[in-house]
């Protein structure tokens, strides 16, 4: 069921529960903002997840209300991600879901980075 990206936060969300340590994520990165994990239903060879430590439902909240260093932490977290991932010669996609249309599942502002084969077109037309 996609969410309304205005809606309050919910701290019962799966994304919540991984940075609490109430379930079990595979790491990739953590910093002082930023975690990154495996996402449980790869869509490609590498599908990691970037998320904000931060209480932030969607990537409308979190460019509106995230400080400069929660902002540049997720960004950079990203970059660092993919070079030390050696994904940068082959090439990868970026994508953030964000409110209904979207189809964002969890309600917390996710990253996905998707990488290891061609990534096909864009969006299905
Ligand atoms: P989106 O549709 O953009 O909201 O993506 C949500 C992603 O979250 C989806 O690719 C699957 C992933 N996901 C859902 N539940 C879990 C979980 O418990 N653990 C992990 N690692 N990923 C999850």
């Amino acid at each position: 069921m996609p969410i309304d990206a205005t809606q309050p936060y919910d701290d019962a969300n799966i994304f919540a529960r991984i940075l609490r340590g109430e379930l079990p994520s595979k790491t990739v990165h953590e910093d002082e903002h930023t975690l990154a994990f495996n996402d449980i239903n790869p869509l490609a060879p590498t599908h990691i997840l970037v998320i904000p430590k931060g209480r932030y439902v969607s990537w409308d909240d979190f460019s509106a209300k995230a400080s400069d260093e929660e902002i540049a932490s997720l960004v950079r977290a990203v970059g660092k991600i993919a070079r030390e991932g050696g994904l940068v010669q082959s090439g990868y996609r970026i994508l953030a879901n964000s409110g209904l249309n979207s189809g964002q599942e969890v309600p917390h502002l996710h990253v996905h980075i998707f990488a290891g084969r061609p990534l096909g077109p864009m969006l299905a037309k």
